[in-house]
């Protein structure tokens, strides 16, 4: 860690520092970080953007009297070092330490909790209206991406702002990348702000020409009004944010720190809303991320020296295989397209994006309107494939009722990340998934059990229009299995992997490898255990659970899911409408947000590792034996 880093008192030195010493600070600050995400992973590019941004923000405003507010929060570690977290960095994305995003409760200058898009405006605005109810005179500031800008909610709060009309400062921090090349009408047109030089110095000359006009007669005073108007339309930068009833202020050079605190002050004396536009590059100082920002966007832990990544990996992601299996089946049918909302990369659509370029969208940081677009595209005869995370497929979610699931279009979404994420934490946690889908009339649920069966249920979606569909699968590597070609899989069938007399393991998804295992241990305890891999969520295999259960004495359902509403709740209303009584355990995630950690660790913890799985079987037959007592009941566990 750099000395000055290390000698100053943060954020309140930062006012007294010359232009040279912050320029020192900012370098060190910009190694610092380079050096913890080499260690623990996290966002590496969107941060290094920053640094002057962030140093220009907190040295012109007095957090945390003054609210900052950033928009999805992967780009805070500069603002958490000079926030109160330079001692405790070394721990940020880890089990129990710092998180990756702004979190209400880590720090009183983290204003507001992010880690989905597009929510700054919304949230700064709602803070800005809270101090004018409250009679107070902070300010407050968000400062917002240009791939964030693309989400809609980002709109609704600039028009929303525009209507209020109270002081309000978002500073649009255009890097021209949202984690991929930016895409859109929107990103072009910052483009041009940002490219056209003339622009800053015509608008300078207008505004001196318009200041002489109130002296004219009314008449003249309209005219000159609507010339005004129609010459701001061709010649004024950001007129797209006045029309929307904010002050332009910008381009400006976002790596330029005394340049940003001067316009950030004349901001801040400006009446209403206000949007600075400042001009950063992602991955700046560091010539790996500058020159590959994409991998560097989210990247695991890796060599400071050469920029490679550290992993070793056995086995294919699920990304990965997914990948592959989408582009062979698209080679076949021409009637595949593929959709993502600005996660191209991460959802493994990028091969496919390569491949079939006019068969592609990236729609921007837009889920819900991906969704209505693909449920249209299909109406026409085409099989749109949504590719989307499990916790942004939330943002969606009315799209994917009343535009998909209602009209019973054949769409399929290729739900990645679900279940536990990681280091990402809580806000990315794809914990709900399966109890969000399954209430949904007309859709069919999936969850493969490994890499085999996700290429297998992708083929079995794809082979013929089936309605909507959703096949939901876990970050990170796959089983290890050998691949075959994908195959298609019996509708709306489960699979027996284990006869068993005395106990059901009934484990959805990547849980059935791990109850497998489970189930082998609980034999060599004495516990004869049946499993079943019930491949549909949604509907369920109700013969194949019913009969199983039937011919054993205790159910216990696994998911990687919330207890609530999940798997393992579809099970009981199954057992229940047949009349099956039987004691029934669920396990899967409690009814509480899961926090950062390592995959396996998290898994294990929330017990749905092997181990777990057959502790908890284990504890629940000694309950059993407990509270029903009697020789009776021993004598059926004894058997
Ligand atoms: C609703 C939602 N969809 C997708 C994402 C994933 N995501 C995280 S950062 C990002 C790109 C943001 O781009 P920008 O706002 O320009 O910030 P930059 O990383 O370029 O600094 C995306 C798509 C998200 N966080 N939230």
């Amino acid at each position: 860690m750099g000395s000055l880093l290390k000698s100053l008192d943060l954020p309140d030195d930062l006012k007294a520092l010359d232009p040279d010493r912050l320029k020192q600070l900012a370098r060190e600050i910009r190694h610092y970080i380079i050096k913890i995400v080499s260690d623990n992973g996290g966002h590496l590019a969107p941060n290094l953007g920053v640094v002057e941004l962030t140093l220009a923000l907190h040295s012109t405003f007095n957090s945390p009297r003054d609210k900052i507010i950033w928009d999805v929060g992967h780009q805070t570690y500069a603002h958490k070092l000079v926030t109160g977290r330079l001692d405790s960095f070394t721990s940020i994305r880890r089990y129990g330490g710092l998180s990756g995003f702004p979190k209400l409760t880590e720090s009183q200058h983290d204003s507001f909790g992010t880690g989905h898009s597009s929510t700054s405006v919304s949230a700064a605005l709602g803070l800005a209206k809270a101090r004018d109810l409250l009679g107070e005179r902070d300010r407050v500031v968000a400062v917002i991406g240009d791939g964030a800008l693309t989400g809609g909610m980002a709109f609704e709060a600039l028009n929303n702002a525009g209507h209020l009309k109270t002081d309000l400062l978002v500073v649009l921090n255009d890097n021209k990348m949202s984690i991929n090349t930016n895409v859109g009408s929107l990103p072009a047109y910052l483009g041009r702000l940002r490219t056209d030089p003339k622009y800053s110095r015509i608008k300078a000359e207008l505004e001196s020409f318009f200041k002489q006009i109130p002296v004219l007669g009314k008449r003249m005073v309209d005219s000159a009004e609507r010339l005004k108007r129609s010459l701001k339309y061709l010649l004024v930068p950001g007129m797209l944010f006045e029309e929307l009833g904010f002050t332009y202020l910008g381009p400006v050079d976002g790596h330029n720190i005394i340049a940003m605190k001067d316009v950030f002050w004349r901001a801040a004396r400006i009446k209403g809303p206000v949007l600075v536009h400042v001009l950063t590059e992602k991955g700046k100082g560091y010539a790996y991320a500058e020159r590959a920002p994409v991998r560097f966007h989210g990247i695991g832990p890796f060599n400071m020296n050469d920029g490679r990544t550290l992993s070793s990996r056995e086995a294919p992601t699920y990304t990965e295989v997914f990948s592959n299996t989408i582009v062979s089946l698209a080679r076949q049918n021409k009637k595949i397209v593929a959709i993502t909302a600005a996660m191209a990369t991460g959802t493994g659509l990028d091969q496919f994006a390569s491949l079939f370029p006019e068969r592609f969208f990236d729609v921007g940081i837009a889920e819900q309107h991906g969704i209505t677009f693909a449920a249209a595209l299909a109406t026409r005869g085409f099989q749109p494939v949504v590719a989307i995370y499990s916790t942004f497929l939330q943002r969606g979610y009315d799209q994917l009722i009343h535009d998909i699931c209602l009209q019973n279009l054949p769409v399929v979404l290729a739900v990645d990340r679900a279940g536990i994420v990681g280091e990402d934490g809580e806000t990315h946690q794809g914990q709900f998934d399966l109890s969000y889908l399954r209430l949904i009339p007309n859709l069919a649920v999936m969850a493969p059990m490994d890499e085999q069966e996700l290429q297998n249920m992708l083929y079995t979606a794809l082979e013929q229009p089936r309605g909507p569909v959703a096949i939901r699968y876990p970050r990170g590597q796959g089983e290890g299995v050998q691949l075959a070609e994908p195959a298609s899989l019996p509708w709306e069938r489960g699979q027996l992997l284990r006869q068993g007399q005395d106990l059901l393991i009934i484990a959805a998804g990547t849980t059935a490898g791990p109850a497998l295992k489970a189930a082998r241990r609980l034999a060599e305890a004495g516990v004869d255990t049946a499993v079943i891999n019930p491949r549909f969520i949604k509907p369920l295999d109700e013969e194949l659970i019913v009969n199983w259960a039937r011919k054993c004495r205790a159910v216990l359902t696994v998911e990687e899911n919330v207890l609530a509403g999940g798997f393992g709740s579809s099970v009981i209303e199954l057992l229940h409408s047949r009349e099956c009584t039987i004691p029934v355990r669920r396990l899967g995630l409690e009814d509480r947000f899961i926090e950062q950690g390592p995959r396996g660790k998290m898994l294990s913890r929330c017990r749905l590792d092997s181990a777990g799985i057959y502790r908890t079987a284990l504890d629940m037959i000694k309950k059993l034996k407990k509270v029903k007592g009697g020789a009776a009941v021993e004598r059926i566990w004894a058997r």
